[in-house]
């Protein structure tokens, strides 16, 4: 409820009230200016090994069908540098859904793209990267300050589009947002440069470029220069390339009405040499996002859609997991979501309860997922299957005991 009361007052253009979960929302100058003079950042660094990489860099671009993604010649030229992953799919419409899947593990009915606040006791690979002392830090082109947490910010010359919430999946979660040393981990991409230049980066790492940049208000050929001028450089920068594996994808499709399939594209130093200018076809979705990261760090899962979503093959190769092959993807579309909490029309639902007996090539649901949920009677779903619910075929309730 607080969530659309929100939502309307942000799309009225009216200043969100200040409230426990969402302290630094000011977008006036003077305030920004003020803001930005006093807000946290923290550039945490660790060297936790991993099996295939010691890096996971994560950029996300928008709105785009796959052969439109793949005839850019600037998204061409970064995926014969790699892997093109050739059957990479988002997991419902709008973009909001699909950015906090990436990290939770579940869209929960979600179907907007609202001043949405997801509850403090939802878990995501944030918990899991902590727990084992893996620093992260999200990179979001023109955010105003460190830790902002409105709904957008304009570009203060010309008044378009510029930072979104709705791209910033972390900031989403209130388990994140409710720490500030949380928050000041998610800031603006000129402190990339910084990180960079003083060999600061971080394990793992989201970067969303702004609207303009990331196609959203213009085109994959806006995108697709964007992304080879950001990336061609860092590729022969040893403070960058350090073991590292980029993931370069989309959020989703453009076009409703077809299967939800988006480019994939996976590079870096971590690629081994024999892998480079290959397609792979296994099915991956977003929450392969966070499967690899489990595979590679050896780290525990969410129990929820993370734990059936196949790993990057290329990391598999090294961490033992196989990409499994999908029973009747020609049926399935991704392209509307299934109800629950953040739907436009939420009717009573809860959250789902995390499975808690879900195991994956020897990974098991996390201490903390376990101690939250233990005695919880919600409803449970998740299967550990990788053909995941989709809103023409939606989740059915396994158990209310698991
Ligand atoms: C954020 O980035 C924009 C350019 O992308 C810059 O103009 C602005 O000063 C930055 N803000 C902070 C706090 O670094
Ligand atoms: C978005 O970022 C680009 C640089 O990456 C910058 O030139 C542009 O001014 C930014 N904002 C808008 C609204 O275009
Ligand atoms: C590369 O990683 C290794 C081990 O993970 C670390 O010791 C080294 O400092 C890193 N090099 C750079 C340039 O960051
Ligand atoms: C999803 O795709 C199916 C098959 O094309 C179509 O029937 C359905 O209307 C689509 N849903 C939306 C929201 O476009
Ligand atoms: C998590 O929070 C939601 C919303 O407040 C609540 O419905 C649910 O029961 C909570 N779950 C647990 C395990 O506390
Ligand atoms: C699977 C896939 O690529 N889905 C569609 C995305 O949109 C384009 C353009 O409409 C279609 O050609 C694809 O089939």
């Amino acid at each position: 409820m607080r969530a659309d009361t929100l939502a309307l007052l942000a799309t009225a253009g009216v200043a969100v009230a200040q409230s426990q979960t969402t302290m630094y929302t000011a977008t006036r100058s003077a305030d920004v200016a003020a803001a930005r003079a006093t807000a946290k950042t923290l550039s945490p660094t660790s060297h936790v090994k991993g099996k295939a990489f010691d890096r996971f860099v994560i950029i996300w671009l928008e709105n785009t069908d796959y052969d439109l993604a793949l005839g850019d010649p600037n998204l061409a030229w970064l995926a014969k540098k790699g892997i093109t992953l050739s059957n990479y799919f988002g997991v419902t419409h709008p973009s909001e859904p699909n950015y906090v899947a990436a990290i939770g593990g579940d869209y929960w009915g979600m179907d907007n793209d609202n001043f949405n606040f997801i509850d403090k006791n939802i878990s995501t690979v944030i918990d899991l990267l902590e727990a084992r002392g893996i620093s992260w830090s999200e990179y979001q082109e023109d955010m105003p300050y460190s830790g902002f947490e409105g709904f957008q910010y304009l570009n203060q010359v010309n008044g378009k589009n510029d930072y979104v919430r709705k791209h910033n999946p972390a900031v989403i979660y209130d388990s994140v947002s409710a720490e500030t040393d949380r928050l000041a981990k998610i800031k603006n991409l000129t402190y990339f440069y910084e990180d960079l230049r003083h060999n600061a980066l971080p394990q793992w790492m989201f970067i969303t470029p702004n609207m303009t940049s990331d196609g959203h208000d213009t085109t994959v050929t806006v995108a697709g220069s964007w992304t080879r001028s950001f990336l061609e450089p860092l590729l022969d920068d040893d403070r960058f390339m350090n073991n590292t594996l980029v993931l370069v994808t989309f959020d989703e499709n453009a076009t409703y009405a077809k299967q939800n399939r988006v480019l994939g594209i996976l590079l870096g130093d971590a690629v081994p040499c024999g892998r480079v200018g290959t397609t792979d076809p296994n099915f991956y979705n977003h929450y392969s996002e966070i499967a690899t990261v489990q595979a590679n760090w050896d780290l525990p899962t969410l129990g929820r859609w993370d734990v059936g979503a196949n790993v990057f093959q290329v990391v598999g190769d090294a961490t033992g997991d196989q990409a499994r092959p999908y029973a009747g993807l020609d049926r399935r579309f991704y392209n509307q979501s299934y109800p629950g909490v953040f739907n436009s029309n939420p009717a009573g639902a809860q959250y789902p309860k995390p499975n808690l007996c879900l195991k994956r090539d020897g990974r098991s649901v996390a201490p903390l997922v376990r101690d939250t949920w233990k005695g919880s009677k919600n409803p449970v779903y998740y299967d550990g299957r990788l053909e995941v619910p989709d809103g023409l075929n939606p989740p059915v309730v396994l158990s209310r005991r698991r």
